[in-house]
């Protein structure tokens, strides 16, 4: 019975998906587009960051703004002990009117994507984002 049992778990443990677990090193690529409505949402502030548990600050692992098409690329490494916590933030001003300070998109971004070592090996495409949709847990940031 025992041993009937202990397949069992067995199996079951096997069937859960486990990620990929990294230490020291790690990359990240991510690219997309934003648009504001029909219009390319250029010069928008877009950064990469390692979210570190508790107070610690975020690690910046790579900042830049959309192009004129409204287009980024952000690339950037962070070496933990563990596996990175890789977030993409935006801060725009689309029909923000005239209230001060940019609005503030976060996303998490998906671990299946970390690269091992130092240069990205694979890039996630976010695709293009119509940033006049309201993000449930947005918020205005004037520090960034
Ligand atoms: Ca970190
Ligand atoms: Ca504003």
């Amino acid at each position: 019975m025992k041993l009937i049992l202990f397949s069992l778990l067995a199996i079951a443990v096997s069937a859960i998906d486990i990620p990929e677990q990294f230490t020291g090193e790690q990359s990240y690529r991510v690219t997309g587009i934003f648009m504001c409505g029909d219009t390319p949402a250029k010069g928008v502030q877009v950064k990469m960051v390692d979210d570190d548990f508790g107070p610690n600050p975020d690690d910046e692992m790579d900042q830049t703004y959309t192009d004129d098409n409204g287009r980024f690329v952000l690339s950037g490494r962070e070496s933990e002990l563990t596996t990175i916590d890789p977030h993409l933030k935006v801060y725009h001003d689309c029909n923000d009117g005239l209230i001060p300070c940019q609005r503030r998109w976060k996303f998490e971004l998906p671990n299946k994507y970390i690269s091992k070592g130092s240069s990205p090996t694979k890039t996630l495409d976010m695709g293009v984002w119509n940033l006049e949709a309201k993000m449930p847990d947005e918020s205005h940031d004037c520090l960034h």
